[in-house]
């Protein structure tokens, strides 16, 4: 029965969210800023700047990059906000980081105290963001780092630190990840997962494990939709939908209904330093040309440490916004 994933093979244009505690950083940390002249040998993917990367980056050792959490308070943050720009750029669907590389949980995580509510702020911004979904017809989705989690003891690492054993990852992977993904089913009904690994196949993401995940997605929600990005390569059939490289376009017509994740500027999460803002006329570019293959748009922005989207995000979504309610119903 493929009728949950009906609503994503015609949304085209959905927003993503990259938020953490790495967007208290913005991209500088103890003096040093991440530009893109940083040694490009400890990164595979080429992303050598990304400011949620920034831990690894720098090497912050776990004890000193967990006291972010200590001053991890977004007063600015209006959940109805957010997604009324959301609405209003005329994007039917809203992902956000829900637990990114660094292991830190934007909910109520009973798994896990390295989460949101450990901070000044105390507040579950899931809930409130679903809320707020609900309220003005966007679907919503979590990205959740199934794969990469510097904060366990037995999360994966990048590819230059010492590697968990498969018997490690199994600890992170039985007392971490899968009962925070089976939280984030049952508090929050999400229409969509997004799982993230890259590179080829290791000990860690193995077929069995993606299955294992596959399983308990299906098992706590029928219409919960998962990406191909849930393993690295051949993800198998019981995924919903692929995505591409950012920016790209499939070379030939795609079995599965497909989406290409971008972003404004070069990082995903907010960095102060990074100049780089595509125009909105070219982002509307890559929606039409997305749209026009039969594939979806999943737009990203970085919100800043105050809770705010960045002027700059907020202008470009609503000249996109423009462009989608005059040339559509929205
Ligand atoms: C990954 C993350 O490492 C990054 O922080 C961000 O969340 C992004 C959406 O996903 O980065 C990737 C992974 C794979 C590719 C590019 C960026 N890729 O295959 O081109």
């Amino acid at each position: 029965d493929q009728q949950h994933v009906e609503w994503f093979k015609d949304a085209k244009f959905g927003i993503f969210v990259h938020w953490g505690l790495y967007s208290i950083l913005g991209g500088e940390y103890d003096g040093t800023i991440l530009t893109p002249s940083v040694d490009k040998k400890k990164f595979t993917h080429g992303q050598t700047w990304y400011a949620e990367w920034i831990q690894m980056r720098l090497d912050i050792p776990n004890s000193e990059y967990h006291s972010l959490a200590k001053s991890f308070n977004p007063t600015g943050f209006d959940a109805d906000a957010w997604i009324r720009e959301v609405k209003n750029a005329g994007a039917r669907y809203f992902v956000i980081t829900s637990k990114h590389h660094d292991g830190f949980a934007l909910w109520n995580s009973k798994v896990s105290s390295f989460n949101i509510m450990n901070t000044p702020f105390k507040r579950d911004v899931l809930a409130e963001l679903v809320t707020a979904c609900k309220k003005y017809g966007i679907k919503y989705g979590f990205y959740y780092s199934h794969w990469q989690d510097w904060e366990h003891p037995q999360g994966a690492l990048p590819e230059w630190k010492t590697q968990r054993t498969s018997e490690e990852f199994e600890i992170y992977w039985k007392r971490k990840c899968l009962p925070q993904v089976k939280e984030l089913l049952d508090n929050y009904d999400p229409d969509l997962l997004w799982f993230d690994t890259w590179g080829t196949e290791d000990a860690h993401i193995t077929p069995q494990r993606r299955d294992e995940l596959i399983a308990l997605v299906r098992a706590n929600s029928s219409k919960c939709l998962i990406n191909g990005r849930i393993a690295f390569s051949n993800p198998g059939d019981n995924i919903d939908f692929m995505e591409m490289l950012d920016n790209a376009y499939p070379s030939d017509i795609q079995s599965k209904p497909w989406q290409t994740p971008a972003t404004m500027v070069h990082s995903w999460g907010w960095h102060a330093h990074d100049y780089n803002w595509k125009t909105s006329y070219r982002m509307i570019e890559y929606l039409i040309n997305n749209a026009s293959k039969g594939g979806n748009y999943l737009l990203n922005i970085g919100p800043k440490p105050d809770g705010t989207f960045p002027v700059p995000a907020i202008r470009r979504l609503r000249e996109i916004g423009a462009w989608v309610y005059a040339n559509n119903e929205g």
